[in-house]
């Protein structure tokens, strides 16, 4: 797990996305990502105005979204990226074979390699899911682009473990500029062989332990001194009875403070 600072990372990263990220985390002082699961636009929207000011990163779920129109929902959210200075993450998790996800990562109704910086795979299939989405990220856009691996899950009784998370790894290991680091619960090393992944950490709560569903909580505290870069957090900000701005604040300010202490 690396104890450099973010802008100490950026300025030798090999991907330009991740030192985007890795330089507006330090600059706005939040490595907090909002996860936005909601169903209308208008209520997706607001929410990350709301949220905007706390965070590095939107993470989306695009197609649960009921009256999604580029026009509608994603120009605004380009709008609102600007306004705030945050980045994008659709959380699509591909997978599929190269030349399937390549289409699917391009076109259909939601178009993600046009809008998103982010987005992130299995490594089921093996690593041409690596290739395909680069051809995809080259073909469609000249802005920079980077690909997540999710080598671990937060979820209950998750198969991505052992073996399959080492696997997944060596899939990252492929690609070491589009490739920008993993979803995962700790750090996923590579130090050595000069790999800076990031960690971004979703399953991330300060008042739950878990949902009913199968989904688990870690606080803040305990997934930064495991490893992780990027905490992700969705109905902790915005769940039943919570206050967006509140919550964002205090997420934003748990998030940063153990990473201080991390770089100390
Ligand atoms: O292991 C994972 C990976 C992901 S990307 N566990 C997760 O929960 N996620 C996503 O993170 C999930 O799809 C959801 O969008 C978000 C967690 O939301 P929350 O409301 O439970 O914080």
């Amino acid at each position: 797990m690396s104890t450099k600072t973010y802008t100490e990372r950026a300025a030798v990263h090999a991907s330009p996305v991740a030192a985007r990220l890795l330089r507006l985390m330090d600059s706005k002082k939040t490595n907090l990502c909002a996860s936005v699961d909601v169903k209308t636009t208008a209520e997706f929207l607001g929410l990350i105005d709301q949220l905007g000011p706390f965070i590095c990163l939107v993470k989306t779920h695009i197609d649960i979204i009921d009256d999604f129109s580029y026009e509608g929902t994603i120009v605004p959210l380009l709008a609102l990226a600007k306004k705030h200075n945050f980045m994008i993450f659709e959380d699509r998790k591909f997978a599929d074979i190269g030349n399937t996800v390549k289409s699917q990562y391009a076109g259909g109704v939601y178009k993600i390699a046009q809008w998103s910086d982010i987005t992130n795979a299995h490594g089921i299939t093996g690593a041409g899911i690596v290739q395909g989405l680069k051809e995809a990220a080259q073909e469609t856009t000249s802005e920079p682009r980077g690909l997540l691996m999710l080598a671990e899950l937060s979820s209950k009784g998750s198969l991505a473990y052992g073996e399959y998370t080492e696997r997944t790894v060596d899939i990252a290991r492929t690609d070491r500029e589009f490739v920008i680091g993993f979803i995962a619960q700790r750090d996923m090393g590579g130090a050595s062989e000069g790999f800076d992944w990031l960690v971004m950490t979703p399953g991330v709560g300060l008042d739950d332990k878990g949902d009913g569903l199968g989904q688990q909580y870690r606080t803040v505290g305990e997934v930064v001194s495991t490893g992780t870069d990027v905490i992700i957090v969705g109905r902790g900000l915005f769940g039943k009875g919570r206050d967006p701005k509140v919550e964002g604040a205090r997420y934003r300010d748990a998030g940063w403070k153990a990473y201080t202490e991390r770089t100390a």
